[in-house]
Formats: C-alpha cells, sequence, structure tokens
C-alpha cells in the first residue's frame, strides 16, 4: 500500500476533502499548506500576517515560508504522509526533492485531480471562504496554471503521477483515489 502521497490539481478540485478522509481511514499525517498558513493568520503570527494579505488575494505565499513549515513537520515523522497543496511551484517541488533526499524518504504517489473549471468555481462559491470570491477565484485559477501545473511534467517524467476524474461525489472519487494505491 503506497502511503506517502501528494495530491495535485486545481483549487476547489477537492484536495482537502479526499485528503481529510484518506489520512484519516489509511492513518496518515495530512499536510495541508493551505490549512498551516490558515491556522496562522488566525493565530495573528508573525507568519500568519505575512501571509494573510497574499492568500485573500489568491496569490502564493512565499516559497521560503511555505517550506519552513513542512520541514518542520516532515523532519522527525517516519510514518506515511500526504502532501495537500504543497509544492505548488517548481522551486517548491525541488526543494521538497532535496528535503525528501535529506530524510531518505520518496513520493511514492501523485493523485492529479482534475475538474472543469465550471465546476470548480460553483464548488468554491458555494464554499464561501474568504477568498472564494469570483475575482480571486479566476486569480486563482490562473497562477494555478502559471505556476502549479508545470509541476504536472515534472512528476510525470518521473513515472510517479496518475490522474483522477475529480467529478462526481466525494465517495465515487474515494473510490478511484484509493485504487490507485494498491
Ligand atoms: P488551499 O487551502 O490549498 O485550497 P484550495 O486549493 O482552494 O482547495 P482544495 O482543492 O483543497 O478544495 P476543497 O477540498 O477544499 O489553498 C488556499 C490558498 O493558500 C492558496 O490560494 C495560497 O494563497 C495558499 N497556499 C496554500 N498552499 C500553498 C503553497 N504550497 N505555496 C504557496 N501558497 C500556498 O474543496 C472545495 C469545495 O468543494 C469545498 O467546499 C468542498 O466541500 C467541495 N467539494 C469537494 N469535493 C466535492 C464533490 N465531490 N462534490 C461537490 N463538492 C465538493
Amino acid at each position: 500500500m503506497k502511503q506517502r502521497l501528494l495530491f495535485l490539481g486545481p483549487p476547489g478540485a477537492g484536495k482537502g476533502t479526499q485528503a481529510v478522509n484518506l489520512a484519516e481511514s489509511h492513518g496518515l499525517l495530512h499536510l495541508s499548506t493551505g490549512d498551516l498558513l490558515r491556522a496562522e493568520v488566525a493565530a495573528g503570527s508573525e507568519l500568519g500576517k505575512e501571509a494573510e494579505a497574499v492568500m485573500a488575494r489568491g496569490e502564493l505565499v512565499s516559497d521560503g515560508l511555505v517550506l519552513a513549515i513542512v520541514r518542520s513537520r516532515l523532519s522527525g515523522h517516519d510514518g506515511g504522509w500526504l502532501l495537500d497543496g504543497f509544492p505548488r511551484n517548481l522551486a517548491q517541488a525541488e526543494a521538497l526533492d532535496t528535503l525528501l533526499g535529506e530524510l531518505n524518504q520518496q513520493i511514492e504517489l501523485v493523485v492529479l485531480m482534475e475538474l472543469d473549471d465550471a465546476v470548480l468555481i460553483q464548488r468554491l462559491l458555494s464554499r464561501g471562504r474568504d477568498d472564494d470570491n469570483e475575482a480571486v477565484i479566476r486569480h486563482r485559477l490562473e497562477v494555478y496554471r502559471g505556476q502549479t501545473a508545470p509541476l504536472i511534467e515534472h512528476y510525470r517524467v518521473k513515472g510517479l503521477l496518475q490522474s483522477v476524474d475529480a467529478a462526481g461525489t466525494v465517495e465515487t472519487i474515494a473510490e478511484r483515489i484509493g485504487a490507485l494505491l494498491t
């Protein structure tokens, strides 16, 4: 059973939704950089203050901040993990490769969740988080296409990438992902 996983896909594809369920059912460490950054914002920490305005605009928080968070959580963790929303650009992916080399760990599977823009936008508008208004959502989609989508090729050439149709019920999509883990 694969237990070092990475979820990739546009905002609203359901990465967080699937990651929470899968991490719980398989006993994996769930590392969502979005959730961790929102927790820093809520706590009013220096890091949170730096991240807040960037997130509200739908842009990416600086690589250094995000990497520090990921490094502190993965170091000293020997079990399985699920990275959700990280890496988000090539610099983060390369830094992750270096970090995992240091920790003597390897990604076993990258799940790419694919969904049409119209459905993504609808899902995010119904969620209604602070950064879920239409203008910001459209900007997040542009940032995804420009900065995150190149990671698809990065992981495809490593032979790690599997695509999943992210349309349908939460349960149906969970079954599709579960079938890739054996
Ligand atoms: P994230 O927190 O990663 O959030 P997301 O990509 O918008 O959402 P996700 O794909 O996880 O969708 P979800 O399951 O919630 O990023 C937010 C911001 O944080 C970024 O814009 C950036 O500023 C910053 N950030 C995060 N990571 C970063 C990094 N590495 N580097 C720099 N900056 C970073 O689902 C969305 C909605 O759809 C929910 O309401 C859900 O209930 C619904 N849904 C899910 N599955 C469904 C289904 N099957 N059917 C119907 N609805 C469904």
